[in-house]
């Protein structure tokens, strides 16, 4: 089973993942985490790219192509080979931030969204996951959540980060129109062991 965690930065999707480890963990799942993007010698050196080195200008469609080559490589080295032995892939992030951040946020069309969704499961190879959690906070919160230096996307400022909220709202709502698999939103607002228990819920229904 295949399952990703998403929204915005500082939604608590790291929080969440740690519960989901134990979880997993204590009900003899044998898992792979990783996150997106990174978690390869090739998506380490995108990473530090796109979010580190603020001295070289990236325009948007090599800003998604970047993080689409980091997430191929990641499918290849890690994603497909957990799956292929029988492992849940969990993920910090996957295709659905790409959508969001380069897609929604920039204020792209419907038609430019389908067509991102269209290549960007061609760069993961078709390897898309069985449930998406997607955690929905007010960038306002995230923001106050994060009290350390931004990267090159956090310092795109409130209106672009609001943007991605709703972005993906908008990705949630036309979810079965371009993905297979399931999304929830969930409310990211409440203490992190009551988003758990939602989380859960879904979870043990859905595990086979
Ligand atoms: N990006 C992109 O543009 N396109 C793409 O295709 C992909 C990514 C894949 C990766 O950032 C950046 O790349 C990201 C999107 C972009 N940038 N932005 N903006 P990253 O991997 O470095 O980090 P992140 O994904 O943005 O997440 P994060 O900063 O690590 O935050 P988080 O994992 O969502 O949250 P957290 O670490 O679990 O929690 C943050 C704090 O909030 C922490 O102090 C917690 O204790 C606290 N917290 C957590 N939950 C709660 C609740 N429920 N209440 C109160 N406080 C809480």
């Amino acid at each position: 089973m295949f399952i990703a965690l998403d929204g915005g930065d500082g939604s608590g999707k790291g929080v969440q993942i740690g519960f989901l480890k134990g979880w997993l963990a204590e009900h003899g799942y044998d898992s792979v985490f990783v996150r997106d993007p990174g978690d390869t010698p090739l998506g380490d050196r995108i990473r530090a790219l796109l979010l580190g080195d603020s001295t070289v200008n990236i325009c948007p469609i090599a800003e998604a192509a970047l993080f689409m080559a980091s997430r191929a490589q990641l499918v290849y080295d890690k994603i497909k080979p957990a799956l292929n032995a029988g492992k849940v892939a969990l993920v910090d992030r996957y295709l659905l931030s790409t959508i969001v951040y380069q897609g929604y946020a920039i204020g792209a069309t419907e038609d430019e969204i389908a067509e991102l969704w269209r290549v960007g499961t061609v760069f993961a190879q078709g390897v898309l996951p069985d449930l998406t959690f997607i955690l929905d906070c007010p960038p306002e919160e995230c923001e106050r959540r994060l009290a350390r230096e931004k990267d090159r996307i956090e310092a795109r400022g409130i209106d672009y980060h609001t943007r991605v909220a709703q972005g993906y709202r908008l990705a949630a709502a036309s979810w079965s129109q371009h993905a297979p698999g399931e999304a929830f939103v969930i409310d990211a607002t409440p203490s992190p062991l009551e988003i758990f228990e939602k989380i859960k819920t879904i979870l043990e229904s859905r595990i086979r």
